[in-house]
């Protein structure tokens, strides 16, 4: 890990700062979380990748619930990790709202564990949830079985996950607060996401139009690495919790 990055990325979050924290899949790299791209990612496989999009529910159903379910199921092993406590403690030393894709509760449990209550948006829903395709009611019961292709109770519908696919708007008020997050912010911190899916990559482009400094950690290169003004090359679970430390010691 680079320690100069460390420190530079810190002098912009010591302070009291109004940060907007983009999150992505690779901060639940280390929990065990697949993420999508990558060699190592879940859309290696093209069926998988079709099980994101929006028509492929017309089509394949089944086998596309089936998978659902199996994340859903994953999701009852997996905890938080060291990157996700140490983002949990650094929105005590600002103004922070967590704009997420991740699809996963670990940032949740991850307050929860500390004690602490933060802003947290998913701009692609949550897998814990369930709603009807049809009509829209949510369930956020993780009891349900989708791969058995349940009803819904209000209107007969077909059930679902409650996270957005390809070719699904994102929830209009959760991307207005995130939007308005990116208009106010003076950083803009980038963990672990590809910035390659719209509307949630056009976030830290529209916040460093208003005038933040752009921040990235990551294990590679992205498609915003280039507006960034620090970059921290290393995996999120190594650094954030080195620069959390770094950001309380020069609190006291
Ligand atoms: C580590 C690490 C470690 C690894 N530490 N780092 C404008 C321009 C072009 C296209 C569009 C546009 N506007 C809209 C579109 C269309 C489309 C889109 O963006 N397409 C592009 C891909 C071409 N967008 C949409 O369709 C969106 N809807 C929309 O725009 O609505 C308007 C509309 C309405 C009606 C009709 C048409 C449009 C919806 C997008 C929904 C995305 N859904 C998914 C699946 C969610 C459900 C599920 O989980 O199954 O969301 S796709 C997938 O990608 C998932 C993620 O949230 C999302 C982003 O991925 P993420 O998190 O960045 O992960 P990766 O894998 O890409 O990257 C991981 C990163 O971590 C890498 O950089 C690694 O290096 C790093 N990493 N380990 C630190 N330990
Ligand atoms: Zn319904």
């Amino acid at each position: 890990m680079n320690l100069h990055a460390v420190r530079k990325a810190s002098a912009y979050l010591i302070g009291s700062p109004t940060v907007l924290v983009c999150v992505g899949s690779g901060l639940s790299a280390e929990s065990g979380v697949p993420t999508f791209r990558g060699p190592d990612g879940m859309f290696t496989d093209p069926r998988i990748a079709n099980f994101t999009q929006v028509d492929t529910f017309e089509r394949e159903p089944e086998a596309m619930l089936t998978w659902y379910q199996e994340r859903r199921t994953q999701l009852n092993s997996v905890r938080p990790n060291t990157g996700h406590a140490a983002l949990a403690r650094m929105t005590n030393t600002g103004n922070y709202t967590i704009a997420t894709q991740n699809v996963d509760n670990l940032m949740e449990a991850a307050c929860k564990a500390e004690g602490i209550e933060a802003a947290i948006h998913h701009l692609h829903g949550l897998l814990s949830q369930v709603r009807c395709h049809e009509c829209g009611k949510h369930f956020d019961d993780l009891s349900f079985d989708l791969s058995r292709c349940p009803r819904c109770e209000a209107c007969g519908g077909r059930l679902r996950p409650g996270v957005v696919w390809f070719g699904e708007s994102l929830p209009e008020p959760t991307l207005e607060m995130c939007m308005q997050a990116a208009r106010d912010a003076d950083v803009c911190l980038m963990l672990g996401t590809s910035g390659l899916v719209y509307p949630a990559a056009a976030l830290p482009e529209m916040a460093r139009s208003h005038g933040a400094k752009l921040i990235e950690i990551n294990t590679e290169l992205t498609a915003h690495s280039d507006l960034c003004e620090v970059i921290v090359r290393g995996s999120t679970a190594t650094v954030l919790p080195v620069l959390e430390r770094v950001i309380r010691d020069a609190a006291h």
